[in-house]
């Protein structure tokens, strides 16, 4: 029954709140916003949106800090607004999974304010992590860990007498504080919030920092550099902040509680853990439906890096019985339309560095169009991101005083950050804020650029990106290729090809234009070349 297994084949839709569309003018997107444009999601395609953060917050990491797990961030409006955008969601046969952040709260959760206020050793520090400081006064941290957005882990508070005191830990921002996932009231809080959400419809959670939230008992040091992605190989041993064998206990509870609902609400990680092997352990049969492959958005764009990435999903996810997914971009990476138009060597996921070379536009764009005609192929659940359907690239030249993502700040100004893929949405070319809202307001500055990247520049347009996004999401659905296998047919060092049901896909990565398969084309990421040859850096279906 494929509508109770919705997941292992949805192609599911990140909708960024506060740069996807803004109905009041403030600059900033909002649920009405969102609900206002799900007519351009069945448009499009998808299946499933899933919202990135949207709960009261300080709002220190773009609403990743939250200040209140039951309720809505009046910049973004109100509850109501969220059960109305559900149930129209709902209306159109779109799923809603929401975002689940349970590493850590922000400092200005009612929580954290009552540690604050409490003594060293009190049960209200217990929900967190604090520790007294080394040294004669304290006053070097608990240990060498580094914040993941730079700076040490950890910052020290000032006790009731006026004196320095303990340190808490942020794995993130100092607005960040990290739960203690080994108190019982905090296990009850969060299956409390994962009822408070089900019970309003939604159809998921997408959980943030997944592999975060169990520490290593002693907090040992670590000495090498703060790496995102935990473990290289399955026997090394892994940093004592991620991937702690502990944390699949707590995914059993929470799985015990959606599998108490009707129809199917998953549970998506967001686990930068490597080796595939080893993050495929989220998702057994008893703890999360899916994990983001972030193997796969960070696989090189050569015929053979392709290959072995998708083989190793596909068997990784098919031994544990879960679907495979695949994601090309969202709000923590440059944009795949830029990244893929960077010389390798310099492609790092999160934002492109100081001293950097700049992105080759074009290049990008070809190949971020092939990329996704390859993803949209494969079987198994496949998530965009926002504006990729539009070919968005990154953003490479916001003004600093524009930026507002924390790890500007926190790397000492050595990492420019996320901000360049979070600039709002470009919807129509000649309204003010290209139709992102009603003003000329956005919270990060639009380029001139975005008018030709408008979606009513590319609708009805032939070769543009969004109709791209739309034939292969209609053919997708149409030919069930989300269910389907894959049969290798060409696996050598300048093509991938395979065969999916009724549907043969190639992908020319060589210098050469290569013979298409024969049949009829049915979607092209580029225009063929004469006598019917596929060009460099494009993607071909077939239908034979
Ligand atoms: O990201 C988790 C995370 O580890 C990111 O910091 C990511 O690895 C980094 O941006 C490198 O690309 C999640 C959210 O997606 C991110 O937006 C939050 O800032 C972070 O958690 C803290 O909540």
């Amino acid at each position: 029954d494929t509508a109770a297994a919705w997941h292992t084949e949805a192609v599911i839709y990140q909708v960024y709140p506060r740069s996807f569309a803004d109905s009041d003018g403030d600059g900033i997107g909002d649920l009405p916003g969102i609900t206002a444009r799900l007519d351009h999601l069945v448009e499009l395609g998808v299946d499933a949106v899933w919202l990135s953060p949207f709960y009261p917050s300080p709002q220190a990491d773009a609403g990743y800090d939250v200040a209140d797990y039951r309720d809505v961030d009046p910049l973004f409006g109100t509850l109501a607004d969220a059960d109305a955008m559900i149930a129209q969601a709902h209306e159109r046969d779109l799923r809603v999974i929401v975002d689940l952040v349970p590493n850590h709260t922000s400092s200005a959760h009612r929580w954290f304010i009552e540690a604050l206020a409490a003594a060293p050793g009190s049960p209200q520090r217990a929900r967190y992590i604090f520790r007294d400081g080394l040294g004669p006064d304290g006053a070097e941290p608990p240990n060498d860990w580094q914040s993941v957005f730079g700076g040490p882990a950890w910052t020290r508070v000032t006790e009731a007498d006026g004196r320095p005191g303990q340190w808490y830990l942020h794995l993130f921002d100092t607005g960040q504080p990290d739960l203690n996932w080994d108190n019982p009231q905090v296990r009850d809080e969060f299956l409390d919030v994962l009822r408070f959400w089900l019970d309003r419809g939604v159809d998921g959670f997408r959980i943030d920092v997944a592999h975060g939230l169990i520490k290593q008992a002693d907090l040992a040091d670590w000495q090498e550099p703060q790496e995102i992605l935990s473990g290289q190989q399955v026997d090394k041993p892994r940093p004592p902040m991620w991937d702690q064998d502990g944390v699949h206990e707590i995914y059993r509870d929470w799985r015990r509680v959606l599998d108490g609902y009707p129809g199917i609400r998953i549970l998506v990680a967001e686990a930068w853990v490597e080796p595939v092997e080893r993050l495929v352990r989220y998702v057994r049969s008893d703890e999360m439906h899916q994990a983001f492959n972030f193997e796969y958005l960070q696989a090189a764009w050569t015929a053979p890096a392709q290959y072995a990435v998708i083989t190793r999903s596909l068997e990784a996810t098919e031994a544990v019985g879960a679907p495979t997914t695949w994601v090309l971009s969202n709000h923590d990476v440059v944009r795949h339309a830029s990244r893929l138009g960077l010389p390798v060597g310099s492609r790092r996921p999160n934002g492109i560095g100081i001293g950097d070379p700049q992105p080759d536009a074009a290049l990008g764009l070809r190949r971020a169009r092939a990329a996704t005609l390859l993803m949209l192929a494969l079987p198994g659940s496949a998530y965009l991101y926002q504006g990729e359907e539009l070919g968005l690239p990154e953003h490479t030249t916001l003004p600093d005083e524009a930026r507002q993502d924390p790890t500007w700040e926190r790397s000492g100004h050595t990492q420019r950050g996320r901000d360049g893929c979070r600039v709002p949405i470009p919807w129509e070319a000649d309204a003010p804020s290209y139709g992102f809202g009603p003003t000329d307001a956005s919270w990060l500055p639009q380029p001139p650029s975005w008018a030709e990247y408008a979606r009513d520049r590319q609708r009805g347009v032939p070769g543009s990106t969004y109709e791209l996004y739309r034939t292969a999401l209609r053919l997708r659905r149409a030919h069930g290729l989300g269910r389907g296998t894959l049969e290798w047919l060409s696996t050598g060092d300048e093509v991938v090809s395979f065969r999916n049901g009724s549907l043969t896909v190639l992908t020319n990565f060589g210098a050469a234009a290569v013979a298409a398969p024969t049949g009829e084309v049915v979607a092209a990421s580029a225009p063929l070349d004469e006598g019917g040859l596929v060009p460099t850096d494009a993607t071909v279906w077939v239908r034979s």
